[in-house]
């Protein structure tokens, strides 16, 4: 029992940081366009507390752009904050 009771915890831990994340995102979209750029995607790792946040917002990038445009929309977040959770980024 014990066992079902910790994988069930761990789960809605993994699910609250995953929003926790996207709403980190989307705060960092600082002109406002729905999207978020390069620029702003570092800013965000920055504030993950990424050691080398422009190469993260790079490798994020080209793991969640699903159309290749340079920007991380909306419908290309998830991937985004799937990407950031995988690499273990926690939020406070
Ligand atoms: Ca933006
Ligand atoms: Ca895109």
């Amino acid at each position: 029992m014990p066992v079902i009771v910790k994988t069930v915890e761990k789960k809605k831990k993994v699910r609250t940081t995953e929003n926790q994340l996207k709403g980190i995102f989307r705060k960092h979209d600082k002109n406002g366009d729905g999207v978020l750029s390069k620029e702003e995607l570092k800013e965000a790792f920055k504030y993950l507390g990424a050691l080398i946040p422009g190469w993260r917002a790079s490798c994020g990038l080209r793991y969640a752009d699903a159309n290749g445009d340079g920007y991380i929309s909306d419908g290309e977040l998830n991937a985004l904050v799937q990407y950031a959770a995988n690499l273990g980024y926690t939020v406070e």
